[in-house]
């Protein structure tokens, strides 16, 4: 019986989340390939363009220019004390083409650079395999993970990266928001569907290579770096129902289902009962090799990482649609809104910290929670966010009582901490950060960062280990 905890563990991790392809930028720099998001001229909510247009504006291919600035820039997160730092290997940056022969060695440089910058700044580094970032290559060549030898070209990235870290890296997430394979398959997996196609069929089927590869890489991870933890990584923003109408309240629950289904997979190591009955009413033939059910229930993840950034609401009847951060449903009259449409609402982020261990009992990581807002510089350049401060209080005032709860919480990596580029519209104007970038949507501006008032408020609350929020 575990005994009651009402602070933050000794050992928490603190500090913030970002993605290659959100801020690195230099998208074709040093033999760096073609990946996927590098396609979307707005964001992964809107089509991309395969290959990039000559002469186009792409937001991640600038980015905040993290390739080059990243040492500024952790001086900055150190500042604050973190002693994580959350971000992605970008895929194109060692096999540039994703099938090619070797490795780019001078992508694997770079990485070894920035996890030594971490590491001598006191920070722990976080590793994402992919963040949206499958080679495009792969989407040409072998139409992506609908093809099993992505499970093979995906481990060999795998191993070369285990190998080469394996000193430095000691937390690993295999796909980022795996379940958003549901709502954007193109950035989550590569996946373009062809007119006529079954695309249930395939999003499933891709998603199951995707389950092998997991369990390959995690079977991997531990030969090579046996004091590593990798776990797996959803967006789990939540979903209630409409109203108390059993038809709202059942259909909600189905709906939330085909997000933690994926968790079901792998982290439980196997198929959910209730998958045969989705299968079959969406026309799913899933096609297994002799070896996979077993290999799903060898190697499952050993924590789950997930994202939270509001709540939405489901009325029976209304399609499952979602965004970057999860379902997007009928508004909530009880929470107040962002400009982009999300509802803020930190007791949900409780609520689904003890949802997800009622379920399945694994340590969590809040890998991404932030606010996404206008930040207007006043007439000295400075930025008075207390809107930020007031998210971030009250969302860790929900992890603390989730932790009272009992829920085994390990970490929380706040989402943006420096401003970067959107993921679903592609936009620097929704600004995340503790640290400003002077850089708008269309590329202008001088990439000066600035700390905001959010800065000092985040330090305080590391410096004092949560206890005072
Ligand atoms: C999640 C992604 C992140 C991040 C976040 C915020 O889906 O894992 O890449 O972008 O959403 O979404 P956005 O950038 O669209 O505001």
């Amino acid at each position: 019986m575990r005994s009651l905890q009402t602070a933050f563990p000794e050992n928490f991790l603190w500090g913030g989340a970002i993605a290659a392809n959100q801020a690195e930028g230099a998208y074709d720099a040093d033999g760096k390939g073609i990946s996927i998001t590098d396609c979307f001229p707005h964001g992964i909510k809107h089509d991309a363009d395969l290959p990039p247009v000559e002469g186009k504006f792409y937001p991640s291919h600038e980015a905040i220019d993290f390739y080059h600035n990243y040492k500024e820039d952790l001086a900055l997160m150190q500042q604050m004390g973190f002693n994580v730092f959350r971000t992605s290997i970008n895929w194109t940056r060692i096999f540039p083409n994703g099938d090619d022969a070797e490795p780019n060695e001078k992508g694997l440089q770079f990485y070894d650079n920035l996890f030594d910058e971490m590491l001598s700044r006191g920070m722990q580094p976080l590793v994402t395999l992919s963040h949206y970032e499958t080679p495009l290559h792969l989407v040409e060549a072998y139409g992506s993970w609908r093809n099993r030898k992505l499970i093979d070209i995906f481990l060999r990235y795998c191993e070369v990266v285990f190998r080469r870290y394996k000193n430095k890296v000691k937390y690993w997430l295999t796909f980022n928001e795996i379940n958003n394979m549901r709502r954007m398959p193109g950035a989550a997996g590569g996946i373009f569907f062809k007119e006529g196609e079954n695309q249930q069929q395939v999003v499933y089927q891709a998603c199951h290579h995707m389950f092998i590869a997991n369990s390959l890489a995690i079977k991997l991870c531990h030969e090579i770096i046996p004091d590593a933890k990798i776990g797996c990584m959803l967006s789990l923003s939540n979903t209630y129902p409409h109203t108390c109408k059993p038809e709202d309240v059942f259909e909600t629950m189905e709906l939330r289902r085909r997000s933690l289904l994926f968790g079901d997979v792998m982290i439980r190591g196997e198929y959910p009962a209730y998958m045969a009955h989705i299968w079959e009413e969406e026309n799913v033939r899933l096609e297994t090799e002799p070896g996979d059910e077993e290999l799903l229930k060898k190697y499952t993840a050993d924590y789950l990482g997930f994202s939270y950034y509001r709540t939405s609401t489901h009325e029976y009847g209304q399609p499952f649609c979602g965004d970057t951060d999860g379902d997007q449903g009928t508004p909530n009259p009880y929470l107040e809104t962002t400009p982009w449409g999300w509802q803020i609402d930190p007791l949900g982020l409780r609520y689904t910290l003890n949802e997800l261990y009622d379920r399945w009992q694994i340590p969590l990581f809040v890998v991404e929670n932030g606010l996404g807002q206008v930040d207007v510089p006043d007439e000295n350049g400075q930025i008075h966010d207390s809107y930020r401060i007031d998210y971030l209080r009250r969302h860790l005032l929900a992890v603390k009582e989730a932790i009272r709860d009992g829920v085994e919480v390990m970490g929380y990596t706040y989402w943006g901490p420096i401003d970067i580029v959107s993921a679903g519209t592609g936009e620097m104007k929704k600004r995340y950060g503790f640290v400003y970038v002077d850089r708008d949507n269309d590329g202008n501006g001088t990439m000066e960062r600035r700390k905001k008032d959010s800065f000092d408020y985040y330090s305080h609350v590391i410096a004092t280990n949560g206890a005072d929020l």
